[in-house]
């Protein structure tokens, strides 16, 4: 295996298996968080009727999960949004102060996907907070900590369809309700596995350089797509400005379990969790059908970012 994390080798961690026999197809993408103690997941479970919906699975190790008896008591949508929810997907957490943010895709199957937020402050109670953007945007990412006075966050626009270039924009609110001040991050690099379209993975972790950011990127092939993360660096105060980027993915879809499922080729990631001992892990869905973890030394990541190019034939040096 050619990736810079290491995979846990009992992944995977989770399988529609590990939920009562009737209740889904697929399970995949979860938000990540450690939470009294307990790693805990947030998985975006595909049940039988069709509908994504949220299910807790939790763990005192990292590696060991069990879901809880019944998927999340998720907040409706509001009427006064005029939207209609058939589907929750692709969650993130990010925690300020007592109070856990999630970000995730709130899907109608008429027109799409919108990205909505909602709050907790113990995995059992959520709210909703509001709906964030218009249509066709998703892979929203909240900084734990505001920026020039601001909420930030990571957002990516679509064109609707699944196959056009997008990359990573950033907006800015006062209120985390209303989102504005839009203005391009990461981009595309030509050259690269991740030339054509990308967006974020995780909430960026503070790290001594800026911001180390696990973002996902998504490689056309003539069989369907290639996913896989990849790990930039951002500065600490204008996080829009790129300061260094991983010159090859941290993982890269090469075991059988990320090549072979619902769609095959996909490591995509929602949150990654720093421990103390300096390790970071990454949370991630393995061919939209189940769940891995896998594992690097923050240092390598971000080493990893300012490292040289080794085969510079034609590769814009960013
Ligand atoms: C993305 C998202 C993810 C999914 C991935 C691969 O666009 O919709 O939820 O895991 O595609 O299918």
């Amino acid at each position: 295996m050619n990736s810079l994390m290491k995979r846990y080798e009992g992944n995977p961690i989770l399988t529609i298996d590990d939920l009562p026999k009737g209740i889904g197809y697929y399970i995949l993408n979860p938000g990540a968080i450690k939470f009294n103690g307990e790693y805990l997941l947030l998985v975006d479970v595909f049940h039988v009727e069709g509908s994504i919906c949220f299910w807790i699975a939790r763990s005192k190790d990292g590696y060991h999960f069990k879901f809880d008896p019944a998927p999340v008591d998720w907040p409706e949508m509001p009427a006064d949004t005029g939207w209609e929810e058939h589907g929750c997907y692709d969650p993130r957490i990010t925690k300020i102060e007592d109070e856990y943010f999630i970000f995730y895709g709130s899907h109608n199957n008429k027109c799409g996907t919108r990205i909505a937020l909602a709050k907790t402050k113990d995995f059992v109670k959520f709210e909703h907070v509001a709906l964030t953007s218009e249509l066709n945007n998703r892979n929203a990412a909240l900084f734990p900590e505001k920026i020039n006075g601001m909420y930030c966050r990571f957002e990516r626009p679509f064109p609707g369809d699944e196959f056009s270039p997008c990359y990573m924009w950033m907006s800015f609110s006062k209120d985390l309700e209303f989102w504005g001040k839009h203005r391009e991050s990461l981009l595309p690099r030509p050259g690269h596995w991740d030339h054509q379209k990308i967006g974020a993975g995780a909430p960026p972790i503070r790290v001594k350089e800026g911001w180390l950011e696990i973002y996902h990127a998504v490689n056309p092939t003539c069989d369907g797509s290639i996913y896989m993360l990849y790990a930039a660096i951002l500065d600490y105060k204008e996080p829009w400005r790129v300061i260094a980027r991983s010159k090859y993915p941290l993982l890269f879809p090469e075991a059988e379990y990320e090549q072979k499922g619902r769609v095959r080729n996909v490591v995509f990631t929602c949150n990654a969790i720093l421990e103390d001992d300096g390790m970071v892990k990454v949370y991630y869905g393995a061919a939209d059908t189940c769940i891995g973890v896998a594992e690097a030394p923050l240092d390598e990541i971000v080493k990893s970012c300012f490292e040289p190019y080794r085969f510079t034939l034609g590769l814009k040096k960013q």
